[in-house]
């Protein structure tokens, strides 16, 4: 029986990748090359400093640790420039009546984000408070796929594995639900989100009672 959801942040609850792209391109332009928004969606679920390495890869460019950390930190910093601006307008159609609607079908809440920003970025959205427990890039040493961030928060609701459903926009996310044992919703394209127990293209397209019935099948 289902007794909790897990959400992703990134592309589930809010559109942050694109803000995302804008800062990383930044960083990549600052350097001299560019990536396309078809690289930026393999970045989707990966823990910052994975996603440096991989840019920094794709341009061909070798540095040493401590400039890779500083070259994060100002990614990050123009990041939060485009998050401080952020509002409750800014939470995706038909996320929030959703959480709503778990809340009042007695469903446990949590977060797993690899984002260490995901508690400023609730903060701004003001959507803190309707999540039992928030598991976020500071409490995680693993970033998607694996599936330590959705473990944590199925333990932190003193749920199984096999009671969550997780809610996952990116490919990353989905593999660490199904290595985590749990029904993995796609939030997306089924072309591209093909490892997951069921698709649909936001949370505005299904309700809790549609969703507990598939899983069900
Ligand atoms: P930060 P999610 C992920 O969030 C993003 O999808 C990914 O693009 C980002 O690199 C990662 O968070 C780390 O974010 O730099 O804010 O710590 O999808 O797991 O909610
Ligand atoms: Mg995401």
């Amino acid at each position: 029986m289902i007794k909790a959801f897990l959400f992703d942040l990134d592309g589930v609850l809010v559109d942050t990748a694109v803000f995302h792209y804008q800062a990383w391109r930044r960083m990549a332009n600052s350097l001299g090359f560019d990536f396309t928004h078809e690289f930026n969606e393999t970045l989707k679920g990966v823990s910052r400093m994975d996603s440096l390495d991989r840019i920094l890869a794709l341009g061909g460019v070798a540095l040493p640790d401590e400039r890779k950390l500083e070259l994060a930190a100002q990614k990050n910093d123009w990041y939060l420039e485009l998050v401080n601006q952020m509002t409750p307008d800014d939470i995706l159609p038909g996320a929030e009546a959703f959480v709503e609607q778990a809340k009042r079908a007695g469903m446990k809440i949590a977060l797993g984000s690899v984002s260490k920003n995901a508690p400023l970025i609730l903060a701004r959205v003001g959507l803190t408070h309707v999540f039992d427990a928030i598991i976020d890039g500071s409490k995680i040493t693993h970033s998607k796929p694996d599936p330590e961030v959705f473990l944590n928060g199925a333990a932190e609701l003193n749920v199984q594995p096999a009671e969550c459903v997780v809610f996952e926009d990116a490919v990353a996310g989905i593999e660490a639900a199904k290595r985590g044992n749990m029904f993995a919703l796609g939030i997306g394209s089924p072309d591209v989100l093909t490892e997951a127990d069921l698709v649909v293209p936001s949370l505005e397209h299904i309700t809790v009672a549609e969703l507990l019935a598939a899983v069900d099948k």
